[in-house]
C-alpha cells in the first residue's frame, strides 16, 4: 500500500530534523535497535507546530470520538499541547487537555493531573509504542481518575512483538478494546527508505530488526 501524503511528509520531516535517526540504540526493553525516534528533538516552534498538525490530521481522519486529550509526562506534554492547538486552528475543535506530574504534589492545588479534569472519554497522545509499558501506565492513570480510555495515538508504532506473538498494539487493543492509531508504522518507514534509496546499510539493518522483533503479518 502506498504511503499517504502526510506519512511521506512526516517521515521526510523527521529524518531531516534528526528526530528519526539510524545507528545503534539501546531501547527501554533492552533491545538494540538500528533506528530511534527521539521526540525530544521537537525542540523549536516550527517543528512542534508541525508535529501537532500530524497528530491532529490522523485523529481527524480516524473520526474517533473523545472529550479530553491526555499527554503523559514528560514527552507527551508538548505533543498533546501542540495537538490541541492544531485541532483548534485546523479543524475548529476546542478540545480540553491535561497531563500528569511524575511526582505527587501535596501543596498548592495538589493532585498529579494538571489542566482539564480527566472526565469522559480520553485520548492519549504519546511519542512511540514499543512494548506498550508507557501506554499501559497512562491507561491506569485515566482509569484511576474514573475516566474512560477512548484511544491512543502515537507518532511511531514500532510494530514489535511483546511477550506473546502479537504486537504491543494488538495486545492493548485486545486488553482494553480501544484503537491505537499512529502517524506511521515501522513498515511505512521501511517502505519510505526503499522508495527513496541511499539508505542501503540502514535499510538492511531495519529489515533484519523487523524480522527478529517484528510481528508476523
Ligand atoms: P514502551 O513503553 O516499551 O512502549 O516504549 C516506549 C517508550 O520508549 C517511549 O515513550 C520512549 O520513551 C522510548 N523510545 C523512544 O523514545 N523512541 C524509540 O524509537 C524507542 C523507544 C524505546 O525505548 O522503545
Amino acid at each position: 500500500m502506498s504511503l499517504k501524503s502526510y506519512q511521506h511528509d512526516f517521515i521526510k520531516f523527521a529524518i531531516s530534523n534528526d528526530i528519526l535517526s539510524f545507528g545503534s540504540f539501546t531501547l527501554k526493553s533492552g533491545r538494540i535497535s538500528p533506528y530511534f525516534f527521539n521526540a525530544g528533538k521537537f525542540n523549536r516552534g516550527t517543528s512542534l507546530a508541525a508535529i501537532g498538525k500530524f497528530y491532529a490530521e490522523v485523529l481527524q481522519d480516524a473520526g474517533l470520538e473523545f472529550d479530553v486529550v491526555f499527554g503523559p509526562a514528560y514527552k507527551g506534554i508538548p505533543l498533546s499541547s501542540s495537538t490541541v492547538i492544531a485541532l483548534a486552528k485546523e479543524y475548529n475543535k476546542d478540545v480540553p487537555y491535561s497531563f500528569n506530574r511524575k511526582e505527587v504534589k501535596d501543596h498548592g492545588e495538589g493532585g498529579n493531573i494538571v489542566g482539564a479534569p480527566l472526565d469522559g472519554r480520553i485520548i492519549i497522545v504519546d511519542d512511540v509504542i514499543t512494548a506498550g509499558t508507557a501506554i499501559r501506565e497512562s491507561i491506569l492513570i485515566i482509569k484511576d481518575h474514573g475516566a474512560i480510555p477512548a484511544g491512543v495515538i502515537v507518532a511511531v508504532n514500532r510494530q514489535e512483538k511483546g511477550t506473546n506473538e502479537i504486537s504491543a498494539v494488538q495486545q492493548i487493543e485486545k486488553d482494553y478494546g480501544i484503537p491505537v492509531l499512529s502517524i506511521v508504522t515501522l513498515d511505512q518507514i521501511i517502505q519510505y527508505l526503499r522508495e527513496h534509496g541511499g539508505y542501503g546499510e540502514h535499510l538492511k539493518k531495519m529489515e533484519e530488526y523487523r524480522t527478529t522483533y517484528g510481528i508476523n503479518n
